[in-house]
């Protein structure tokens, strides 16, 4: 199994800020976030007064261009800036990169590439939201997201994963997967295997309808987890959103649907007492009106119609990547403890049976906000 993170001693860390202009001396670092893929840290600086900065070692397994991103998020952030400020609340604020002392927008040592961010003050974030405003808030900041980007022509920028929401490619590699079963684990998983291969025809919706054009092309975040949204820590509005690795072409309903997928529950995505993953339209409704009122007036017909078709597969397509890496051995997503892909996966899985079951209140859910 994948070791859960490399090491990121005291002195790695030191060295690695050794090529940066820093406003003082390295003290602390401490690991943040629960990213699946990147090894993220915090890391404090004091000079005069106290800096904090975000570091991050790059999984170039999975980001084998990090220059490419880098050009996504130089493109991206003049017009995030443009659109910053949120009548009666905070402006939004956004993330930028430090470069190094000789300018360079990434580090690479001893083999690895580092990066460095700047850190959103008095913020914080969550995996699980805590009530509806948290929902409301993550949904209006990921709206104010897709809308300022609305002028830049999603081509301009570069495909980081190619088909990272091509939710058929993801089910005929699960396919794969279990008629390989490589690493002798299909047994374990026969019942999941099942239920993702009887929704086969399920994944289509988006993917069809952004090859017809149904859905604009649009420049999009493609990792809209909850835990990508910085909250004020007075008021609890969202003031940034973060991790931006993914940012490329895609439809607006693939940030909708996995912001939606990670906080329509009060469960972990991970959570193994599957009784505790339980939709809660309360939280869907506030999701739907948040994502309205910042880009309700750029989205199409169908780009709102399908709020809830696309929190589905998005679920799903999740699903199916965290069981295809269980039965590929783990590979690409960071394991805390053996079977936690597997683990990941039924909590998907019993998400999108719940929210099959309530299929109808959430599409009244929408159809009343549209
Ligand atoms: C990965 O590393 P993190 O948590 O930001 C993954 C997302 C998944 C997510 C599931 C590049 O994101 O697509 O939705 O895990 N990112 C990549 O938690 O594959
Ligand atoms: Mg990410």
């Amino acid at each position: 199994m994948k070791a859960a993170a490399e090491d990121s001693g005291h002195a790695l860390i030191r060295d690695v800020l050794d090529a940066y202009d820093l406003p003082g001396t390295f003290g602390r670092h401490e690991p943040i976030g629960s990213g699946h893929i990147n090894d993220t840290y915090r890391v404090q600086v004091t000079g005069r007064t106290q800096h904090l900065f975000v570091l991050q070692r790059l999984n170039t397994d999975v980001f084998r261009h990090p220059e490419k991103q880098i050009a996504n998020i130089h493109a991206i952030l003049p017009h995030l800036h443009d659109h910053a400020a949120s009548p009666g609340r905070p402006a939004f604020r956004t993330v930028s990169i430090v470069p190094t002392r000789r300018g360079e927008p990434l580090l690479i040592h001893e083999g690895r590439t580092w990066r460095m961010m700047t850190h959103v003050e008095n913020a914080y974030s969550v995996d699980v939201v805590r009530n509806a405003h948290h929902a409301y808030e993550a949904a209006r900041a990921f709206g104010w997201f897709v809308a300022s980007l609305r002028d830049l022509p999603p081509e301009k920028l570069h495909d980081i994963i190619p088909d990272f929401h091509n939710t058929p490619k993801r089910h005929q590699r699960l396919v794969s997967a279990i008629a390989t079963d490589a690493h002798r684990r299909l047994a374990t998983a026969r019942a999941e295997a099942d239920f993702a291969l009887a929704r086969r025809e399920d994944c289509r919706l988006l993917e069809v309808a952004r090859t017809d054009g149904t859905l604009p092309s649009r420049a999009v975040h493609n990792d809209t987890k909850v835990n990508n949204v910085m909250f004020d820590q007075q008021k609890h509005h969202a003031v940034s959103v973060i991790d931006l690795d993914t940012v490329m072409a895609g439809t607006s309903l693939y940030d909708f649907g996995d912001l939606a997928r990670t906080s329509i529950t009060l469960s972990r995505e991970d959570d193994r007492d599957l009784s505790r993953i339980r939709i809660q339209p309360e939280l869907f409704k506030a999701l739907v009106n948040g994502y309205l009122e910042s880009a309700g007036a750029i989205l199409n017909d169908k780009e709102k119609a399908w709020m809830y078709d696309a929190t589905r597969i998005i679920t799903l397509e999740i699903g199916i990547r965290f069981l295809t890496d269980y039965l590929e051995g783990d590979h690409y997503f960071k394991c805390g403890r053996p079977g936690h892909n597997l683990d990941r996966a039924r909590a998907q899985f019993k998400l999108v049976q719940e929210l099959e079951a309530n299929e109808p209140i959430l599409r009244r859910i929408v159809d009343a906000a549209i």
